[in-house]
Order: C-alpha cells, then structure tokens, then sequence
C-alpha cells in the first residue's frame, strides 16, 4: 500500500493504481441508503461483498474474463486488472423493481424493451432484460436505449455486452434462487483490455451492486424488503429522516442486525463459514 496512488473514492470504495497494470479496489464497511453514506459503520461489510465478489468471479470464469488478480489477506482489498471501461452501466432486471418500475408504469417500456401489460412492482420478468444506464458524475444513473448504449460503445461491445450480462444474470439468479436469495436486478461493468478483448471488472452479483430479497418473504404488488438494508430502512422511517444528507447514526440493534443479514448473505451464496473467510479469504477462490 506504501506506494499506492489514491485514484478516486465511491461512496462506499476507494481505488488505488498498484503500478501501470494493477490497481488495488478497497471495500470500506460505510453503508448508503437513500443515496446517502451514514455516519455508522457496518462492521466486516466490507469483507462480505469483497469476498462475495471474488466467489461470483471464480465461479463465473467460464461465462467471461473478469480483472479479479487477488484477493488480499484483509479480506476487504482486491487486486485487479486494469481496464478501458466501457462508459455505461450494464444492468440486469429479471423482476421489475426501482427505475424499471417506473418506467414500465409511466410508458409501459424499459431501456426499450416492451413489457407485456398488467405488471405489478416486483413482479417476475418474463425474461431477464438488459437496460443500460449511463454513467452519472454527480446525481442518479440514467436509463438509456440498447441504441444509444450502442452509439457510446459500438454496436459489436454492446452485443457482446449484453449477452454477457444476461448470461451472468440468469446464471447467478439461478443459483441464488436456489439458497433462498433472489436478485431481482444487478449492475455490471465491463472494460476492455490491452488486446481489446471485454473483460468483466468492478465489484458484481454483491447486495451493493444489486437488489437482493429474501425468496421466502416475496410478494409481487409492491416493494420488496431488501435482504441487506432492510433494519437501516426500517429504522430510517421510523424515526423520520428526511432521506438527506446528513443521514442519521444507527442504534447498536440496527448495526447487529444489518451485519448478520451481510453475513447471512455470503454464508447462503458461498456455502463457507464467514469466519473461515476471515482467516483465509482465498477460500473463495476454491472449486
Ligand atoms: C474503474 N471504476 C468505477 C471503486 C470502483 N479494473 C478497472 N480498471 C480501470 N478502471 C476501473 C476498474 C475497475 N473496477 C472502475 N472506476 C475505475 C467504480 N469505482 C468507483 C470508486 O470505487
């Protein structure tokens, strides 16, 4: 780390160049909700969504490359390739939720895509659809067309974009269903490499990166309680907060809860022991 550059922060990550190749993607516990970071910490959130990550790329290996190099023995810091990224979100919806949501309600379409009609929030895609975003500075993602995702990427990247995107979905959506979690939408970004070839990059298939609900508790006709932020929302609207900066402190009960909800996710998806992570998080990487 001693001669890491400091290359910018997201709300809730910093990244560092390593040297002209690598760069260093560290996952700090500050949590966001309602788009903004609150003054408590979650502890270890970090570690799970490092470590859900690497276990979705290990596992994914074969659906595309992806700039995972290592993880390291703090089990919050990757190692990864350095990428051209590509200038758009490559989201995901396989349940109708958020932006999508009110897209459909608003022209019955979503990035494009014409849905049947009658759809209720939250209900099930008949097929997962790709729905790019651009990449917003300041503010909110917005949704685009597959033909203007085409125009800032080219036709030939957005294709393969796509059809790498829905792939990883319906893979991962599969198996999470499987363990009780559905992802009702994610967030991919992808990048090219030195031979131009698109590589998966970013943090993918974490509760940071996309909506995941508990499958037993699911109910199509209104929102979801997210599987994660469910307590720190709860807790949000029970005492009144306006949803903007600055967000409150959260109780010790809140902080407990939230934190099993992570470590339940990553116990679930993985199959590992969290603390057999902690001791080693190459444990991931296995199998
Ligand atoms: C990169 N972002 C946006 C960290 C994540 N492999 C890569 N190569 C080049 N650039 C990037 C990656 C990756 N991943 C991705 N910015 C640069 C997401 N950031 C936001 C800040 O926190």
């Amino acid at each position: 780390m001693a001669d890491a550059v400091h290359l910018g922060s997201g709300k809730v990550r910093e990244l560092y160049a390593l040297d002209d190749e690598r760069l260093l993607l560290v996952a700090s516990d500050r949590i966001s909700t309602f788009d903004v970071v609150l003054p408590t910490e979650i502890p270890d959130k970090g570690r799970v969504l490092t470590g859900l990550a690497a276990f979705w790329f290990a596992r994914t290996r074969a659906i595309t490359a992806n700039h995972l190099l290592a993880v390291r023995a703090d089990g919050r810091s990757t190692e990864c390739r350095r990428l051209e990224m590509l200038p758009i979100e490559c989201v995901v919806r396989g349940y109708l939720s958020g932006s999508g949501w009110k897209d459909y309600a608003r022209t019955g379409e979503v990035c494009g895509h014409r849905l049947p009609a009658g759809l209720r929030e939250s209900d099930r895609l008949p097929e997962p659809i790709f729905t790019p975003a651009t990449k917003a500075t300041s503010g909110h993602d917005e949704n685009i067309t597959g033909a203007q995702a085409a125009a800032l990427v080219g036709a030939e990247r957005f294709a393969e974009a796509e059809r790498l995107s829905i792939a990883l979905y319906r893979f991962a959506a599969a198996y999470a269903l499987e363990r009780g979690i559905i992802i009702a939408d994610t967030k991919f970004e992808f990048g090219a490499d030195r031979a131009g070839r698109l590589v998966l990059g970013d943090e993918a298939l974490t509760p940071d990166s996309s909506r995941f609900w508990p499958a037993d508790e699911y109910a199509p006709g209104g929102p979801q309680p997210s599987y994660d932020k469910q307590y720190v929302r709860d807790y949000c609207e029970k005492i009144g907060w306006g949803k903007t900066y600055p967000g409150p402190e959260l109780p010790p009960d809140v902080v407990a809860g939230t934190r099993r909800r992570y470590v339940e996710a990553f116990e679930r998806l993985t199959g590992l022991r969290f603390d057999d992570y902690l001791a080693n998080p190459s444990v991931v990487l296995a199998g």
